[in-house]
């Protein structure tokens, strides 16, 4: 078991660097593996870890089943942010472990409910600019070479509810924060495959993408971004995408904003400029300071935030603990996690998760002593791009505090002296 507070009410997990060394050396003392066990402290004795044959089950337990379900105590939930048709919900993030995200906890939004397609019925037409208008069924873009990835869907919204520098609730998971991000392994077909098919015309230098929902969601892509990396997708971790992800085919724009990963898509159309939907002139621009607007701001820019320790976790005693959270960026590849404890003060590199991967989720990790006083965690991401994760003061002197997306500024969280974590943002601006 690795370190982990525990949340409020159930007895608090205690466990100190100390034992876990101590853990390693016995398993070493007993040629369970093979550790420099001189090098940790003085092994246990070879008998401390024998079992006896009277602890083990002695009843058979219960039988394989066609579908499986979470350990009781281990039910993980979606939050619902606007119980109504054009609502959303919120990824469990702070009670996730890796990069991936379980599909049926996979944030939601959706602007005019999710519609019930029949993917024997569906079709996907790409027309336009294009030498050869066709009609695609699910089989056909089955039939297709396949691709499979790991990418992060984020709302541009994600995390708006902390660009303030007053006001914010202490009371915040990272759940309610930047629950509007999620991780999956996708597979389905390029783009460029597709538009290879119909031939697309010279002059063509956007895309319409264009959903099947009441909504009629539709967003304009520079074609640019199809022949890169966009994908057609069916497939979500292994099975087919969830009704909720745009079922039975979406739009993947790897590390773009989500409101452009148009979902239950019927049409594409090739143009030779955007055509300025509602989706990115009344919504999804951001207001600057000078009275003009950012439009089709697509990449989500580098950011990070510490999912452990976080609200409402405890921390029941002083000691070693690992900080461990999720940095990501649209821009390529996150290079670096920096981990601060006092502030930002001084800052301290943390450890990446290999493979660290394009357009993907990377955990971080930094192995922390709290010595039982206040701190302030921050972390703060870096891309290969050089792109460093801003302040909150730092963002809202570049684009004012009217804007509403892309709050990409670095979190922080309060540790008081009692062990108990809230967010710390009022104490950073
Ligand atoms: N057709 C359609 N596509 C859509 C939406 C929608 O309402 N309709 N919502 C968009 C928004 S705002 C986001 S953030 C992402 C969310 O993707 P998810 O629900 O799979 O997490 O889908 C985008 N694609
Ligand atoms: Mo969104």
């Amino acid at each position: 078991m690795p370190p982990r507070g525990a949340i409020p009410g159930p007895e608090p997990t205690r466990i100190s660097r100390r034992t876990l060394i101590r853990a390693a050396a016995g398993a070493a003392a007993a040629g369970l593996v093979h550790t420099r066990a001189d090098a940790l402290e003085r092994p246990v004795e070879r008998g401390a870890l024998q079992v006896g044959l009277e602890d083990a089950p002695q009843e058979v337990g219960r039988l394989p089943s066609e579908l499986g379900s979470r350990a009781p105590g281990e039910e993980l939930r979606r939050v619902i942010y606007r119980n109504r048709l054009s609502g959303g919900s919120l990824s469990p993030i702070h009670r996730l472990e890796g990069r991936i995200t379980p599909a049926d906890l996979h944030f939601e939004r959706h602007h005019g409910g999710i519609p019930d397609i029949d993917p024997e019925r569906y079709e996907l037409l790409i027309h336009g600019m294009v030498e050869r208008p066709t009609v695609f069924r699910l089989a056909d873009l089955k039939r297709f070479p396949a691709e499979s990835r790991i990418h992060f869907v984020e709302c541009s919204g994600n995390g708006n509810g902390v660009y303030r520098r007053s006001g914010i609730p202490r009371e915040l998971t990272a759940q309610m924060i930047d629950g509007l991000l999620s991780t999956s392994e996708w597979t389905g077909v390029a783009l460029g495959t597709l538009l290879r098919e119909v031939g697309v015309r010279p002059e063509a230098t956007w895309f319409l993408a264009e959903g099947a929902d009441s909504a009629h969601l539709a967003r304009s892509v520079p074609i640019e971004k199809a022949w890169d990396d966009a994908m057609i997708v069916y497939a979500q971790n292994g099975e087919a995408i969830r009704p909720e992800q745009g079922y039975p085919a979406r739009l993947l724009l790897p590390g773009w904003e989500g409101n452009s990963q148009v979902k239950w898509i019927r049409r594409i159309e090739l143009t030779d400029r955007p055509v300025m939907t509602r989706e990115e002139t009344s919504k999804y621009t951001d207001p600057l300071k000078d009275g003009t607007a950012r439009q089709f701001s697509f990449v989500m820019d580098a950011k990070s935030i510490i999912t452990f320790p976080s609200y409402p976790y405890v921390l029941p005693e002083r000691g070693w603990w690992e900080i461990r959270g999720l940095a990501w960026t649209g821009r390529g590849r996150i290079t670096g996690v920096e981990v601060s404890a006092d502030g930002g003060r001084t800052w301290q590199a943390a450890e990446l998760q290999e493979p660290v991967q394009l357009r993907a989720t990377t955990v971080f990790r930094h192995l922390w002593r709290w010595e039982g006083g206040e701190a302030l965690l921050m972390s703060r991401a870096t891309d290969e791009t050089g792109y460093v994760q801003p302040t909150l003061a730092q963002l809202v002197e570049a684009r004012g505090a009217g804007s509403t997306y892309h709050a990409n500024h670095v979190r922080a969280w309060k540790v008081e002296s009692d062990g108990q974590v809230f967010f710390g943002l009022g104490e950073v601006s």
